[in-house]
């Protein structure tokens, strides 16, 4: 069966379709179907918008749809970017932007500087919701580090490790991430859901 993933993000989309091979469910993005809706994500909680996300692509297909809504927390930041992770240097602003803004941010606080991913993945279909969570405790560094991954990771040293996420090899960033233990849980509701 198909799952439809409502998400632009190739690197979310990769991640979450390497968390469901091996299982009767095929995970379909909106690049697969070359739909580049732009969802305006009004939520004030990572919970909000991924249902947002959810719930606007089954107005179009009417079929299940997956999403994922998350973001860096920084405690020095008081949880910021948060929910505004994707555009925190402002619209149309490359990683690049985002990861140079925290990192200026962050100049007037002393080391560590404490930090976690959040990923709130859903599943909707009609009246059947389901929400996971996920988290990935590290620190920020103050130079970018790396090139695999997206977003924050050249910059984010989980707890344990002495390198940053970009640094991983892809399979090694989707066993400990964020968004591999939201879509592991996830995974194993749908398929209890689907053929339990
Ligand atoms: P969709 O809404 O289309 O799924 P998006 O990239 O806009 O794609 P979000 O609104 O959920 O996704 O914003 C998440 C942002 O948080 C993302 O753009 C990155 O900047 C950051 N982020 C989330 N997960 C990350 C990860 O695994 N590694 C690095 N940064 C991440």
């Amino acid at each position: 069966m198909k799952i439809i993933f409502a998400t632009q993000n190739k690197g979310k989309a990769n991640e979450v379709k390497a968390i469901f091979t091996n299982t009767p469910i095929e995970i379909i993005s909106l690049y697969d179907l070359g739909n580049n809706i732009d969802i305006e994500e009004h939520g004030s909680t990572f919970s909000e918008n991924a249902f947002i996300k959810a719930k606007a692509v089954y107005e179009i297909y009417k079929e299940p749809v997956l999403a994922d809504d998350s973001g860096l927390s920084i405690d020095q930041l008081n949880g910021r970017p948060g929910v505004y992770s994707a555009r925190y240097a402002g619209e149309n602003c490359t990683y690049e932007d985002n990861n140079l803004k925290v990192i200026d941010e962050l100049k007037e606080f002393p080391e560590p500087h404490k930090a976690k991913f959040i990923s709130c993945a859903v599943f909707y279909y009609d009246k059947n919701k389901i929400e996971v969570f996920g988290e990935l405790h590290g620190r920020i560094i103050m130079d970018q580090r790396g090139t695999n991954g997206f977003g924050y990771d050249p910059i984010f040293i989980p707890d344990g490790y002495d390198k940053t996420i970009s640094e991983f090899e892809f399979e090694e960033k989707n066993k400990i991430s964020h968004r591999a233990k939201s879509f592991n849980v996830l995974k194993e509701k749908l398929l209890d859901f689907y053929f339990g």
